[in-house]
């Protein structure tokens, strides 16, 4: 089978990758780790259009329909790894000094071939033709073509309150129980789905943005934010008789993640956006999404300390011991520490981390930020208290933990634990300073998982059980189970349970994807993500029994993958 379904994109490449090990005729470059290339190599969001072309001394000529052409396949293939300015991230920098100098023949068979580092082989795997790689190998031979800024006029061009504060409910008109709603993101329908916790059902379905990506909830737990690759954000009042979207901007042309206050005095004060592209964030007023505040993230890289064009915000997180947004700025390796107090004044610490700085979340005392540096393959502790770096952990390859898990080990008292892109490993790291000195910021524990292409981990204060999944393992049995470990009995080593067969949603890649409790912390949900043509569902496992208690399946759950429980993202419960 090779996958050419531009509608499954994201996960193309590492089952066109795991493909290749039964169709021999190909010869597949000996990548060690599949899964993390596709994951980090899906299609940027910027509009390859919108790059002003820039002709190079000393680069092969190319025509202005060559370079369109060029400028798509670049945007579509190569962004994600080696960035929009093509200075490297994932992906090794690819400037015109370098590449002039590699010269073109030894570009078209990198292309052609791909690398043992983890570059796909372009050429051989059928996905570019051979004009398509000599097209390609001359387009890195000039300047990067940089797509345009994004300013506040920008922005407040696209922003729109559709019913403004006054005139929103001021009271919840809907008998919905809040606390235990999941909102689902429908990745490639562009939508998210209000689940409703307690009876299994959808309450709604609302249109977002584009490869809609994540949802946040304002410290009241009444506005969901929800953000879009195309950097679109929703925010939904829950209030309303049928939830509904009340205000939406556009906060640049690539974006991951969004946040809002939560500290005392501040709830619902403001909101935070970061981008992709531009490489900067935005602060915007928390009732209507106005944009006050824009802040650039360009500047030098922690460790060679060199000028990076384009640091792109990764994860955010809303402090609850400073009126401060945490913000991970990826390719500089830089935690910045945003007070909101005054925004004209503006107080921000830049703490030196470790490049690659990717997803993280709370420990349990909700004091330290426990962030991944993914290509470094450490975990950064950020205090949030005393507003510094903490530790750096040495952790294995690739760690991706989503927001992680928190749980107390028999041995070594409170850890928080992540699973790795790149290696089979669940790590657990002491987070109790003054309990247990002798564990804290050191790996107490590996835990053996089944495999690599884990993307997410979970547990609830109130469960005994610790889930791993692997969606983005090659091999197919396990990128459609989950490893359950108990978390009082870790030696016992895990259970699997094989969530795409009870979900029977028929053929397709079928990945299964983060686990989300519900507000008991007695139920486990997991999207079992199959390609947009093809049949989804969530999986809702009871977490005393580790049995399947429900399939929620519906014709309008296209693209099921991240799940946020209203009352535990709210809480930072997990
Ligand atoms: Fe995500 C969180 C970036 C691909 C599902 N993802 C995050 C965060 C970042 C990020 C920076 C942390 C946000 C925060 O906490 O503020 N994700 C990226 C990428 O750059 C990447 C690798 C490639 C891309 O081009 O987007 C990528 N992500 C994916 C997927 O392919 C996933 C599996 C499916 C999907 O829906 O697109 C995916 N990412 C998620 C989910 C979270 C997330 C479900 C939130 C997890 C949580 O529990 O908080």
């Amino acid at each position: 089978m090779r996958v050419t379904n531009k509608l499954f994109q994201p996960l193309a490449l590492a089952v066109a990758v795991a493909s290749f090990g039964a169709l021999t005729a190909h010869a597949a470059p000996k990548d060690p780790d599949p899964s993390s290339t596709a994951y980090e190599g899906a299609p940027s969001a910027v509009e390859p259009e919108s790059a002003r072309i820039v002709r190079s001394p000393g680069a092969p000529d190319l025509t202005d329909a060559e370079f369109e052409k060029a400028k798509q396949i670049y945007f579509q293939r190569c962004a994600g790894c080696h960035g929009v300015l093509r200075k490297g991230a994932t992906g090794k920098p690819l400037t015109p000094d370098i590449t002039q100098e590699r010269g073109i023949d030894y570009l078209k068979a990198f292309i052609t071939y791909g690398s043992p580092a983890g570059m796909p082989n372009w050429g051989t795997s059928g996905d570019l033709s051979e004009d398509e790689v000599e097209l390609m190998a001359k387009y890195v031979m000039h300047e990067p073509p940089q797509p345009p800024e994004y300013s506040l006029a920008d922005m407040k061009a696209t922003w729109e309150v559709i019913v403004p504060p006054e005139k929103r409910p001021k009271k919840q008109l809907n008998d919905l129980n809040l606390k235990n709603v999941f909102s689902v993101t429908l990745r490639d329908a562009g939508q998210i789905a209000l689940i409703d916790g307690d009876t299994h059902e959808i309450a709604k379905i609302i249109d977002t943005g584009y490869a809609v990506h994540i949802s946040r909830m304002s410290a009241s737990g009444r506005y969901l934010f929800v953000i879009g690759r195309d950097a679109l954000i929703n925010m939904v009042d829950l209030w309303m008789e049928e939830p509904d979207t009340v205000a939406k901007i556009k906060v640049g042309m690539e974006a991951r993640s969004v946040e809002t206050s939560k500290y005392k005095g501040y709830e619902d004060k403001f909101a935070i956006a970061g981008t992709y592209w531009p490489p900067q964030f935005v602060i915007m007023d928390g009732e209507t999404l106005e944009p006050k505040k824009i802040v650039g993230t360009r500047g030098m890289t922690v460790d060679t300390q060199e000028y990076h064009p384009e640091p792109r915000v990764a994860a955010i997180v809303a402090s609850h011991e400073n009126p401060e947004f945490i913000v991970n700025v990826k390719e500089t390796g830089k935690i910045m520490l945003v007070n909101y107090e005054d925004l004209d004044n503006m107080d921000i610490t830049s703490i030196d981390a470790a490049r690659f700085l990717h997803d993280g979340g709370w420990d349990s005392s909700m004091r330290y930020f426990m962030t991944a540096a993914n290509q470094s393959n450490k975990i950064a502790v950020v205090d949030s208290k005393d507003r510094n770096l903490e530790a750096l952990v040495d952790v294995g390859k690739i760690p991706h933990p989503g927001r992680g898990a928190n749980f107390v080990d028999p041995e070594f008292g409170p850890v928080w634990a992540t699973s790795h892109l790149g290696d089979q490993t669940i790590q657990l790291i002491g987070t109790d300073p003054e309990g247990h000195p002798d564990s804290a910021w050191k790996v107490v524990r590996t835990l053996d998982g089944q495999g690599g292409g884990s993307l997410f981990i979970k547990t609830h204060p109130k469960s005994e059980n610790l889930y791993v999944d692997t969606a983005l393992n090659p091999a197919e049995a396990v990128s459609q189970s989950v490893a359950v470990f108990d978390v009082n009995n870790l030696d016992a080593g895990y259970e699997v349970l094989p969530i795409a067969e009870w979900a029977d949603v028929g053929e397709g890649p079928k990945r299964v994807v983060q686990p989300e409790y519900n507000l008991a912390g007695d139920e486990v949900w997991f999207s079992v993500w199959n390609a947009k043509d093809q049949k989804s569902a969530i999986v809702v496992v009871d977490d005393k029994t580790r049995k399947l208690k429900k399939v929620i399946k519906d014709e309008r759950l296209v693209t099921p993958t991240g799940k946020f429980n209203v009352y535990n993202t709210q809480h930072d419960v997990y």
